[in-house]
């Protein structure tokens, strides 16, 4: 299975993967940090899940997740439209469409959007 993180700049994308796969894959920012920490397009596949309990990894189920640039910090070399192309020529390129089976859009709690 395929999940895309899509979203603003520290608003989780990173962190959400680590903590469905019960351990640290992809890096996550600092709280205090002003700067965004995914800097370009990251693939994480076949990732077995992590039982945080018994520090066992479940069996059979494997994850694939796309964690990507978070949009709208300004620090970042690309704009936000370039990412999103970024990401639509990643989906093309590197997968197929039909394997992506949710894309998962973060928000910072914060946004006038929740
Ligand atoms: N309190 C709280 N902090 C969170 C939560 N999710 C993420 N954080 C913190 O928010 C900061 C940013 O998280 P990241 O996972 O790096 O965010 P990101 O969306 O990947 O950010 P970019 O890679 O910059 O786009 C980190 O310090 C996380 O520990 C949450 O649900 N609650
Ligand atoms: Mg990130």
């Amino acid at each position: 299975m395929l999940f895309v993180l899509v979203g603003p700049t520290r608003s989780g994308k990173s962190t959400f993967i680590n903590t469905v796969l019960g351990r640290d894959v992809a890096i996550e920012g600092r709280v205090e940090s002003c700067y965004s920490t995914t800097r370009s397009i990251a693939n994480y596949k076949n990732l077995e899940i992590k039982d945080g309990e018994n520090n066992e990894y479940l069996p059979n189920m494997t994850l694939n997740f796309m964690d990507t640039i978070g949009l709208g910090d300004t620090s970042v070399e690309y704009t936000d439209e370039e990412i999103q192309e970024l990401v639509k020529a990643e989906l093309m390129e590197k997968t197929k469409c039909d394997q992506i089976n949710a894309v998962i859009i973060l928000e910072n709690p914060n946004s006038p959007a929740i």
